[in-house]
């Protein structure tokens, strides 16, 4: 059912084991808000611990907060009597976190896609917030005193989520959270250095690699380009070191829809869609089998070839421009 703040707070405060859970292929707004959240239940003297059910990107680890975070393997076994789950649309985004769940629904989900199924028993999904971390932030304030360690985490999740504070998403109330979080000691460019000054230079390779399978249509308003097995593999580079490269494609002056198709494994082909000021790509993620935002979304397609995932997408994405 939906849930109001009051009601999630309510519920939180009755665990007494909880298990916090964010998304597979974490952004910094899942691994923020799971750390956060933790880090919230833990001053409150419940047992918390937190989890993201994939791997993380190496440089996140350089925030304190994030390193209370454990993978499923490390907590099977631990018995849960509660299960928050952060930032994930559905279900199947929490992979084998699923298997420690307590019961057969979480009991908590808190999330701000607008394509968020509503699968927990209580479910708060506020889609007009720029980051998951603002509602976990919402709850904290009410609860718990602020120490940097916690306001900076929280500040991760919103930082990333808003492209470090330039999407349309961006209000008066996203830097008023951010001046708070400030207040409190959470420093803004330790996140940006980890999270935005990262590259290696065999990642660099990748991105020249990429740009020089950059297409433009629809009169230049449409980019897309793609990262193939083939091509990580030489670039010795794992999937994630991806990260930010649709963003460099959204750069290109006039374009309003990005899109980067990463081939990893092959037959697997993952679509991450941007746009920049108009185009729905959540619609076209969801039509998909994926989901998102307005402004950024993906999903996972299974073809045989990655020239056929690039047709289907792509045709999608001609059709949006021109509604
Ligand atoms: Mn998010």
């Amino acid at each position: 059912m939906k849930a109001s703040l009051d009601q999630v707070i309510t519920r939180l405060r009755e665990a007494n084991r909880a298990l916090v859970v964010g998304h597979i292929r974490p952004d910094g707004d899942a691994i923020g808000s799971v750390a956060a959240l933790t880090l919230i239940l833990r001053k409150l003297g419940i047992a918390a611990e937190g989890c993201i059910p994939d791997h993380i990107p190496w440089f996140y680890r350089e925030i304190q907060g994030t390193r209370i975070i454990r993978s499923v393997a490390e907590l099977r076994g631990k018995g849960f009597d509660t299960a928050v789950v952060l930032d994930a649309s559905d279900i199947s985004r929490i992979g084998e976190a699923a298997q420690l769940l307590p019961g057969r629904e979480p009991d908590v989900v808190l999330d701000h896609h607008v394509t968020n199924t509503g699968f927990g028993a209580l479910n708060l999904c506020l889609p007009n917030y720029a980051a998951t971390a603002m509602i976990v932030h919402e709850i904290g304030k009410r609860l718990v005193p602020y120490d940097r360690e916690l306001a900076e985490v929280i500040l991760l999740g919103i930082a990333t989520d808003t492209g470090f504070f330039k999407y349309a998403t961006v209000d008066d109330r996203t830097f008023a959270v951010a001046a708070e979080l400030a207040r409190h000691g959470a420093r803004i460019q330790p996140i940006a250095s980890a999270v935005l000054e990262h590259r290696t230079p065999k990642t660099i390779r990748l991105l020249v690699d990429m740009f020089r399978t950059l297409r433009l249509e629809a009169g230049g308003k449409l980019a897309y380009a793609y990262v193939s097995a083939e091509m990580l593999r030489r670039a010795g580079c794992g999937e994630e070191e991806t990260e930010g490269f649709v963003g460099e494609i959204r750069a290109l002056h006039g374009v309003e829809v990005a899109i980067l198709f990463t081939e990893w494994p092959e037959g697997e082909v993952h679509v991450s869609l941007r746009s920049k000021a108009y185009v729905d790509v959540s619609r076209i993620a969801r039509a998909l089998g994926g989901g998102g935002h307005p402004r950024a979304a993906g999903c996972t397609l299974h073809v045989p070839r990655l020239r056929d995932a690039i047709a289907r997408v792509v045709e999608a994405a001609r059709v949006a421009l021109l509604e």
